[in-house]
């Protein structure tokens, strides 16, 4: 453990893709750098939601570093989308072959991080006792990863066992010959469900809202795509950096009401077969901008769910409506409508009927209660802020971070806060983050905030805030841009809407990751615009 006087250049919380990369880039800096990670190894996201069926949304050649060249030419990727565990072991093999485990405490959960304005220090506090103090401290606590639960009362009941797919043991629990529970219908539980139903004698599925669902193509990666892309691999990243969503793509340029109906047909198609969630967001120009162009593609997706599913009725229940298409992050699925084929898989339309509790014995709705052995909790999470606001952050004069996103996050380009000086948050609300490739967008903050630092050194400067009313014009425009699109008119984790009380505002910048890298580009080309250095 840490001495209670122990001094440090920077703290940096968490330890998934960003927390890693950050402690290298400080550590190269020449910085003391400190990891406090709650779990019990390293990986973030991907140490947590191990459940089955597991898998990145995209695809491995993106989703991963491109800050060491020698490790995107070394590592090979076994499946287009790669599983859990080999995400997770691909983070092992970056902590050993960079030496950062030496700086990483494990099993040990911020609790506390207060800024002192007489040092200009932030001291950190941890659930196992730590007190370090630092000069700066870097949230790299993820933007999906305070889980959150079904807001009925009863779970603590259940005389079963039961599962959050973002908690999910190291031993796998498996449900063979049980009867099971499955609530919630996003990504996790759209990945888990077709594992799930292969081991239980009985799986409900209890759905609130349906997604828009279509096939990952999954399967073992096709090694001259991957050839190819090792042998232009800088020039593949230069362009993921500089694209709208973190993964190099062709622009659209037409209209999906500019063109005929086959051959919007055709290109739909197109884009299905590749099995890629950004290329049918980006088959043309208007899908989250007009709600007719964006009811093509909505109904495009609900003619494959009819096509997959054999009851009428059943299809009709999982048909995504009341909402436009990409509003929500739709999910890749490998084999999750036709698990609605089999005889022993049950769908509850929550819609329908409501949740009551859960009991004792299972689930209680407004129609019955339902029995099970086990539950499986599939229900998102609180997410981008929440595992921020889960740390006592104070800034300046005491001000709890809390108090001062009562109303809603603000954020100078989603990396710092007015009044929270030498404070950071890699992939924060106000920055792009979840609408788009994390990976691009990690890497990006944590260079532009590991040259803020160098620059800060070099010219003598101790403390960096960001000035309010940036902070302000800022927030003001990640909404304005929000609202030229259909994006709020989902009650989506990007508005807050899943967590009842939280403030409704859109938190993700969706102006895009190109555009966004140049704006943080040239705050720093103008000498840290919008920022006090001291
Ligand atoms: P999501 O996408 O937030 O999905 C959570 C699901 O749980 C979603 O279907 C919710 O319905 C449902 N939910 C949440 N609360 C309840 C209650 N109280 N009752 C019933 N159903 C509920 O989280 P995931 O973990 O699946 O995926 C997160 C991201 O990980 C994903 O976007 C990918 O980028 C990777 P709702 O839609 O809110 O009505």
């Amino acid at each position: 453990m840490a001495s209670a006087a122990e001094e440090l250049d920077a703290v940096v919380v968490g330890a998934g893709f960003a927390g890693l990369y950050m402690l290298h880039r400080l550590r190269g800096q020449g910085l003391s750098v400190k990891v406090f990670e709650a779990g019990a190894d390293v990986g973030g996201t991907w140490y947590w939601n191990r459940y089955p069926g597991a898998r990145c949304d995209v695809d491995s050649l993106n989703y991963s570093y491109s800050f060491d060249p020698d490790l995107e030419q070394d590592w090979e990727w076994t499946e287009k989308y790669a599983s859990q565990p080999e995400i997770h072991a691909y983070l092992r093999h970056v902590a050993d072959r960079h030496d950062l485990r030496r700086d990483i405490v494990l099993r040990t959960r911020v609790t506390a991080a207060v800024f002192d304005e007489d040092t200009a220090r932030w001291t950190v506090r941890t659930d196992g006792g730590h007190e370090v103090s630092a000069r700066f401290c870097i949230m790299a606590t993820g933007c999906l990863s305070t889980p959150k639960f079904p807001e009925v009362p009863g779970l603590e009941r259940f005389s079963g066992p039961w599962y959050h797919t973002a908690r999910w043991p190291e031993d796998d629990p498996g449900f063979r010959g049980q009867r099971l529970g499955v609530i919630g219908t996003g990504s996790s539980g759209v990945q888990a469900i077709p594992f799930l139903a292969g081991q239980a004698s009985e799986l409900t599925v209890f759905q609130r809202t349906p997604n828009f669902v279509f096939p990952a193509f999954n399967g073992p990666i096709d090694r001259s795509v991957v050839a190819e892309t090792k042998a232009h691999y800088r020039e593949a990243r230069t362009a993921a950096r500089h694209s709208l969503f973190g993964v190099a793509m062709d622009m659209p340029t037409q209209s999906a009401l500019e063109v005929s109906d086959d051959e919007r047909r055709a290109v739909y198609q197109e884009c299905w077969d590749r099995g890629h969630v950004f290329a049918l967001v980006q088959s043309f120009t208007d899908l989250i901008f007009d709600a007719g162009s964006n009811e093509t593609a909505a109904e495009f997706l609900r003619e494959k769910v009819r096509d997959r599913v054999d009851d009428p009725e059943l299809a009709r229940k999982l048909e995504p409506r009341g909402y436009p298409f990409a509003t929500k992050r739709p999910c890749l699925d490998t084999g999750y409508y036709e698990t609605y084929n089999r005889e022993h898989v049950h769908l509850v339309d929550l819609r329908e009927e409501d949740l009551v509790e859960i009991t004792a014995k299972g689930v209680l709705t407004t129609e019955r209660e339902y029995e099970f052995d086990s539950l499986v909790i599939a229900t998102g999470f609180d997410a981008m802020t929440g595992a921020l606001l889960a740390v006592d952050i104070r800034g300046r004069d005491g001000v709890a971070l809390r108090d001062k996103w009562r109303d809603g996050p603000e954020t100078y380009l989603g990396v710092a806060v007015a009044g929270f000086p030498n404070l950071f948050t890699i992939t924060g609300p106000g920055s792009p983050s979840v609408f788009g490739n994390m990976i691009v967008s990690i890497e990006q903050h944590v260079e532009w905030i590991g040259d803020l630092v160098d620059h800060m050194a070099r010219h003598d400067r101790s403390v960096v805030e960001a000035v309010d009313t940036a902070e302000k014009e800022w927030t003001e425009h990640v909404r304005a841009v929000s609202d030229a699109t259909l994006l709020p008119r989902a009650d989506s984790f990007y508005l807050g809407a899943n967590v009842p009380g939280k403030p409704r505002v859109f938190m993700p910048y969706v102006g895009g990751v190109g555009p966004y890298r140049a704006k943080c580009d040239e705050v720093a080309g103008n000498g840290y615009e919008g920022f006090v250095l001291r």
